[in-house]
C-alpha cells in the first residue's frame, strides 16, 4: 500500500468513524427524548386511567351521599309563608316588575291589567289595585317599580288590616272566641278534599301542646274511610301534648247522622272538662243545598247542648282553587255565617292571591295558612309578612 492508498484509506476510516458517531448520537438523542417523554406520557395515561379510578374510589367511598347532601338538606329545610308563596310571587308582581321594563305605558297599563285579572283576586279587588298603578302612571315620567311596589302593598295593607290583629297571633287558642267557661267549639267546613281533616289534626296538635284538652268529634259520617283518617290524625296530635294536654276523638260506629255525633260529643266534652271540641264534617259542594241543609242543622243542634256553639265556624279552602274559593267562601258563609277561613295548599301554589279576594269581598278573616303536609305546617295568618311575600 502506497502512501496515496494509505491516505485514501485513513480518510474511509475516519468518514466511517463520523458516520457511526453520528448515527449512535442520533440513536441516543432520541432515546433520552423518548426517556424525557415517557413519563408524560404514563403520568398522562395515568392520569385518565386514574380519573376513573378516582371516581370509582370515590363513588366507593359513597361520593353518592355526598352528591345527595343537599337535596336532603333542601328537603328538611321547613317551608314558611315566604317560601310557600314564591310561586305567587313569581305569577304575581314579577310580572308586573317586567311589565314595566317596558316604556309604554298603555301597553304597561293593558300587562298589568290582565296580570291582575289573572291573579284570582275577584274583580273588586282587582279594581282597587288597578287604580293604583294607574295613579302611578298618571305623571309625566314613566312610573318607577319600587314606587308601584310601595302603593301596592299600602293598599294591600288597607284591604287587610280591618280583619287581623297588628301582630299575628301565635297562639291557635287565640285566634277566635273563647266560651267563658265550658268547651269552646271550633266547627270546621269546606268542600271535598279542601283539607279540613288535616288542619283539624295539626289545630289538635298545635291545642294540646299548649296543654289543653282537646276533643276531636268525627262529624264526616258520609265518607266510609273519614273516621279511621280522623282518628290517624288524632293519634299523631296527641303525640305532641304537653302532661296537661290531651287529644282524644269521639267516633261512634254506626252513626249516619252528623247532627247526633255532634250533640254527643259536646254533651262529652262538658262532661269531661274538655277546652276544646273539633268537628270534622263531610265534604259538599257549596251548590248542594240539602248538604247545607244538614250544616245547619248540625249547627243548630249543638246549641241545644251549648247555646253560644259552635263558637267559631272555620271554612277551609284550598289556595289551588282559586277563585272558585271566593265562591265556596260566600255560599258557606251564607249558609252558615263563617267566622274564619283556614286556606290550606298554600305551599307550591301560584294563587296565593286568593286570601286578599277573600277578605277584600267577604270580609273574613284568614286564620291560618297551610304550608304542607306536615302536623306543624299550620301557621297564624300574618297579613303583613303574607302582602310582603307577594310582592317579593
Ligand atoms: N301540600 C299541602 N297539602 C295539604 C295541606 N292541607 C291538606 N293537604 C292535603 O290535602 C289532601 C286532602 O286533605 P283532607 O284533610 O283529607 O281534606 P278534607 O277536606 O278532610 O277532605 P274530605 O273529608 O274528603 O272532604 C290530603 O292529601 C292532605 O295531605 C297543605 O296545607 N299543604
Ligand atoms: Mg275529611
Amino acid at each position: 500500500m502506497n502512501e496515496a492508498q494509505s491516505n485514501i484509506f485513513l480518510y474511509l476510516i475516519v468518514f466511517i468513524a463520523i458516520l457511526f458517531g453520528a448515527i449512535v448520537f442520533v440513536v441516543i438523542r432520541s432515546q433520552i427524548k423518548k426517556d424525557k417523554k415517557a413519563p408524560e406520557v404514563t403520568a398522562g395515561r395515568d392520569a385518565e386511567e386514574a380519573v376513573p379510578e378516582v371516581t370509582q374510589t370515590k363513588t366507593q367511598i359513597q361520593i353518592p351521599v355526598d352528591e345527595k347532601k343537599p337535596e336532603a338538606v333542601e328537603a328538611e329545610v321547613e317551608p314558611n309563608l315566604h317560601s310557600a308563596l314564591k310561586k305567587t310571587e313569581e305569577n304575581f308582581f314579577g310580572r308586573i316588575r317586567r311589565a314595566f321594563l317596558n316604556n309604554d305605558k298603555k301597553v304597561v297599563l293593558e300587562a298589568v291589567e290582565e296580570i291582575l285579572y289573572t291573579s284570582d283576586l275577584g274583580p273588586g279587588t282587582v279594581e282597587k289595585l288597578l287604580s293604583v298603578v294607574e295613579e302611578q302612571l298618571s305623571g309625566k315620567e314613566m312610573a318607577k317599580i319600587d314606587s308601584v311596589k310601595a302603593a301596592l302593598r299600602t293598599q294591600m295593607i288597607d284591604i287587610l288590616s280591618p280583619y287581623h290583629p297588628e301582630t299575628a297571633l301565635e297562639k291557635v287558642s287565640e285566634l277566635g272566641k273563647r266560651a267563658a267557661s265550658g268547651p269552646t267549639v271550633l266547627m270546621i267546613v269546606g268542600v271535598n278534599g279542601a283539607g279540613k281533616t288535616t288542619s283539624i289534626g295539626k289545630i289538635s296538635a298545635q291545642l294540646a301542646s299548649q296543654n289543653f284538652k282537646v276533643l276531636v268529634a268525627a262529624g264526616d259520617t258520609f265518607r266510609a274511610a273519614a273516621g279511621g283518617q280522623l282518628k290517624t290524625w288524632t293519634d299523631r296530635a296527641a303525640s305532641h301534648s304537653t302532661e296537661g294536654g290531651s287529644v282524644e276523638i269521639y267516633w261512634p260506629e254506626n252513626t249516619t247522622d252528623p247532627s247526633a255525633v255532634a250533640f254527643d260529643a259536646l254533651t262529652k266534652a262538658k262532661s269531661l272538662n274538655i277546652d276544646f271540641v273539633l268537628l270534622d264534617t263531610a265534604g259538599r259542594l257549596h251548590t248542594q243545598s240539602h248538604l247545607m241543609e244538614e250544616l245547619k242543622k248540625v249547627k243548630r243542634v249543638m246549641t241545644k247542648v251549648i247555646p253560644e256553639a259552635p263558637h267559631e265556624t272555620w271554612i277551609v279552602l284550598d289556595a289551588n282553587s282559586g277563585q272558585n274559593a271566593l265562591l265556596q267562601a260566600k255560599e258557606f258563609n251564607q249558609a252558615l255565617g263563617v267566622s274564619g277561613v283556614i286556606l290550606t295548599k298554600m305551599d307550591g301554589t301560584a294563587k296565593g292571591g286568593v286570601a286578599l279576594g277573600v277578605v277584600d269581598q267577604l270580609h273574613i278573616p284568614v286564620k291560618l295558612v297551610g304550608i304542607g303536609e306536615k302536623i306543624h305546617h299550620l301557621k297564624s295568618f300574618d297579613y303583613k309578612d303574607y302582602v310582603d311575600s307577594i310582592l317579593g
